[in-house]
């Protein structure tokens, strides 16, 4: 879907089976109320909150055998996975209002289905502090929002690794991570040994968030279809203290603008996620307002009018 002015569907999946905290259950609303919908529908977009999917509670139990809630997330994800795929269906961009960052699965699954049958090539950009590669044995936490990446990759539980049935639904050559600056020790060997493509914060030091993005980007064609996964925490926790898993050192305000401006511009956008906004964790809603403001930039809200 290249359309410059692409119909928009607003998915909330209201659930933090996946995270060590409670709160990202109030994503979706807390997205609503700070006027996600009003702010996209500012840039003439066609929005429709589709309002939000359901599934159990949180049952707030210890791992077991290396996986907590594992029943959950993965009903959580079947329900992402159905709405996400629903909408693609539709000829809609579906953004997903999370819930944590376990959801990638469902909604990355259901994105890479519909390339499948499209004949699209998928490439996912995950901007995150954390690369979400662990497997049952190199997690320190067991919750499964630190696993989203590589049970799509085919690494997990086949109860999430084959959502759709299927099995990989992408090769870690297809993911571009931006942002990342906290991986477990376990969980570096996993990166190394898939060969995952992770663009660090050193790296961003190193060469700036121009040249990291246009590496990012590079080598798409107008059969690319670009999901976008974006983990509020991401952003440095200065500007974004609304999750639950600050991690020191993260993209600026202007950084995440401009990794936001170069998506946009280069016009292959077709999905998105935002993720693991726990407004507990927040100050005067700031989080939900700065994700908006760089959403906004994702739809192409710019300084100036540019040719
Ligand atoms: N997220 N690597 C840590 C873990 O517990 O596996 C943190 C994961 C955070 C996941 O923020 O989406
Ligand atoms: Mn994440
Ligand atoms: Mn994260
Ligand atoms: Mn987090």
């Amino acid at each position: 879907m290249n359309h410059p002015n692409p119909a928009i569907s607003l998915i909330g999946v209201p659930t933090d089976v996946g995270a060590g905290e409670r709160g990202a259950r109030l994503g979706p609303e807390t997205l609503r109320i700070a006027g996600l919908r009003e702010a996209l529908a500012a840039r003439g977009l066609d929005v429709q909150d589709c309002g939000n999917v359901t599934g159990p509670d949180n049952p707030w139990q210890e791992p077991v055998d290396g996986y907590r809630h594992l029943a959950e997330v993965a009903a959580w994800n079947r329900a992402a996975m159905d709405a996400v795929y629903a909408e693609l269906a539709r000829g809609r961009m579906p953004i997903m209002m999370g819930g944590d960052h376990c959801l990638g699965l469902g909604s990355i699954t259901a994105v890479a289905r519909w390339c499948r049958e499209q004949g699209k090539k998928l490439r996912v950009v995950w901007m995150d502090a954390h690369t979400d590669f662990n497997s049952a044995d190199a997690t320190p936490s067991g919750n499964i929002h630190g696993m989203p990446v590589a049970c799509l990759c085919g690494i997990g539980p086949e109860a999430l690794t084959h959502l759709s049935g299927e099995s990989p639904m992408m090769a870690p050559s297809q993911i571009r991570q931006v942002g990342i600056r906290s991986v477990d020790e376990g969980e570096k060997r996993m990166v190394r040994d898939h060969d995952l493509p992770v663009y660090d914060m050193r790296y961003i030091d190193e060469v700036g968030m121009r040249r990291v993005m246009e590496e990012v980007l590079a080598d798409m064609d107008e059969d690319t279809h670009l999901h976008v996964s974006f983990d509020v925490d991401f952003l440095d926790p200065s500007i974004a203290p609304g999750v639950p898993t600050t991690v020191p050192g993260g993209p600026t305000y202007r950084e995440a603008q401009l990794a936001m401006e170069m998506i946009h511009d280069c016009g292959r956008m077709g999905s998105l996620d935002i993720v693991e906004l726990n407004p507990i964790f927040d100050v005067n809603n700031k989080t939900a307002l700065v994700a908006i403001d760089l959403v906004e930039s994702l739809f192409g809200k710019s300084t100036l009018l540019r040719r």
